[in-house]
């Protein structure tokens, strides 16, 4: 039996020397938060990481979304999914906006843009959709929606760290703007943090704003909000982004094995596995919801924590009418993918799923109500 939980994430900790040398930095400056030294430098580097024109840095995720939605519109409705984490219909309801919903397709587990012109309404403002473990599928349809209903298009784009491949590009260059979070529990992280993204020179120049306060000159112009990264968790990124394709290629790595060692399941239509273009997650869907909560139970009897990312759907949202999203929800579960999982774990994990299989009961009895796996 383990002793030490083995956990989805596992957060990325820099090297102590570079940090060190950084929080010297903070020492000598006297300077902790409000656009300090180290927050321009971070900026700086992570527009050349990411290949991005700009980019404004977030004490979270949560705010980066809610100050990219003000930066945008007044009010409104929003259109968005109800298969993501909590924080992106957190983020449209406390700027006080309506959030609609659409199904996602099976495929690509995202906002189907078959569904969305049947949606929007002539109060809709925004299209909102997530680009969930980091997918890029859709973007180019979403903002030819976008441009022909005349809607601003965000993009929740939490999961998408990574270095400029064509996909991720397409996720955080589309529409007005997108937004990354630097969770410890991310690719990359600042502790906590997050960053809008955008192409254009007016929604930086509002965000940049917004983030302090709504001033300028050190008098607000506009009702901002405190959203500001502070120095310690920029040293923080600034001292872990040298390592993160280091990290990226660990997580791929890691995808690889898995994909080997559950290939029988994935043969015999028991689970399918959902891409993940950055190896941000590692998502399995179940064909049956029943065996995934046999399987998580299993896995925590070893201690092992994956994660049901995400379920439940998104509060407000009614599932009858969202009946993919609903679907996937119930089957959906992320297995442990970072640094610490070791060969031996995953054939540990792979060994839990051979054993729930081989009980007739899980195997044998049809479950109604399920879509088939596409
Ligand atoms: N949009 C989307 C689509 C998102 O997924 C998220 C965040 C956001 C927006 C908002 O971004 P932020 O405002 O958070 O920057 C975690 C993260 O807290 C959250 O950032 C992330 N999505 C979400 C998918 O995952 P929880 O509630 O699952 O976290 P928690 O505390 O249960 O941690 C998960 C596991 O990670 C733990 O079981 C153990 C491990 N862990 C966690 C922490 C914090 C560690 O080993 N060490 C740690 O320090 O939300």
């Amino acid at each position: 039996m383990r002793k030490k939980p083995l956990y989805i994430h596992s957060p990325i900790y820099p090297k102590r020397s570079v940090l060190d040398g950084y929080i010297d930095r903070i020492y000598e400056s006297g300077w902790l938060t409000n656009s300090g030294p180290l927050v321009t430098e971070l900026e700086l580097e992570l527009k050349a990481y990411l290949n991005v024109p700009y980019l404004v840095l977030t004490c979270n995720g949560t705010t980066a979304l809610q100050v990219a939605l003000r930066s945008t519109i007044e009010k409104g409705e929003v259109l968005s999914t109800a298969f993501t984490f909590a924080a992106t219909g957190q983020a449209i309801s406390w700027c006080g906006y309506q959030t609609l919903f659409a199904d996602i397709d099976s495929k690509s587990l995202k906002l189907d843009p078959k569904l969305i012109n049947s949606k929007v309404s002539d109060n809709t403002k925004v299209l909102l959709p997530v680009s969930i473990y980091g997918n890029a599928e859709h973007n180019q349809a979403y903002q030819d929606i976008a441009d022909c209903l005349g809607l601003k298009l965000i993009i929740d784009a939490a999961h998408c760290f990574g270095s400029p491949t064509a996909a991720q590009q397409s996720s955080l260059l589309c529409g007005d703007a997108a937004v990354l979070s630097f969770h410890a529990t991310k690719i990359f992280n600042t502790v906590e943090g997050g960053a809008i993204i955008t192409r254009h020179k007016s929604v930086y120049e509002k965000a940049k704003q917004l983030v302090n306060f709504g001033m300028i000159n050190g008098t607000p112009h506009l009702y901002g909000t405190n959203a500001k990264m502070n120095e310690i968790e920029a040293a923080f990124g600034l001292a872990n982004l040298p390592n993160m394709n280091h990290h990226i290629n660990q997580r791929a790595k890691r995808t690889i094995w898995y994909q080997e060692h559950l290939q029988t399941f994935v043969s015999n239509g028991a689970i399918k596995i959902v891409e993940s273009a950055n190896h941000s997650y590692f998502p399995i869907l179940f064909k049956r919801a029943r065996d995934l909560e046999v399987f998580d139970q299993a896995l925590k009897n070893r201690l092992i924590f994956g994660r049901r990312y995400f379920n439940p759907l998104q509060p407000g949202c009614r599932p009858e009418e969202l009946p993919i999203a609903a679907s996937v929800a119930d089957r959906i579960f992320c297995l442990p993918l970072h640094f610490e999982v070791s060969k031996d774990d995953i054939l540990e994990i792979s060994s839990v799923l051979e054993a729930l299989f081989d009980q007739a009961d899980v195997t044998r009895t049809p479950e109604k109500s399920q879509l088939s796996i596409t």
